[in-house]
């Protein structure tokens, strides 16, 4: 009996180990990457330019071959959250850019939301970055 429960305790322990040594691994993986935008303004019209860099924060180096959603763009830096632009990705033309053309039909800032799914991590990063539309 006593030998069972002891097996057991040193089980639960290594299990206990495992699952917190992945929960880390699987967290710090997606947070060594960071998106920044190339251009903090943005020239307001119906062809804006947004283009944003992933960068892996451990060398600094770019990361391409990501794939990555601009799910919403939207003024809630200036108070209008359901003010909303379309949105689509562009082809990149630099490796770790990437870039998207946005309606941005109002002068003012803009939160742009972004998911990135990247090769070889688990999980999705989720970032939002805020621009600004110039006239
Ligand atoms: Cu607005």
């Amino acid at each position: 009996m006593r030998i069972f429960l002891s097996t057991c305790a040193a089980i639960a322990v290594l299990a206990g180990l495992l699952a917190v040594g992945t929960a880390s691994a699987v967290r710090a993986d997606i947070e060594d990457y960071a998106f920044s935008l190339v251009q903090a303004n943005v020239k307001q019209g119906n062809d804006a330019i947004v283009a944003v860099r992933l960068t892996d924060k451990r060398t600094g180096k770019a990361v391409a071959d990501a794939v990555i959603f601009a799910t919403r763009i939207d003024m809630a830096p200036d108070g209008m959250a359901t003010m909303t632009a379309p949105i689509e990705a562009l082809p990149a033309t630099e490796p770790g850019v990437y870039r998207f053309k946005a309606n941005l039909t109002m002068a003012g800032g803009w939160q742009l939301s972004l998911a990135a799914k990247l090769q070889g991590e688990t999980g999705t990063l989720e970032r939002k970055l805020v621009l600004k539309a110039v006239p």
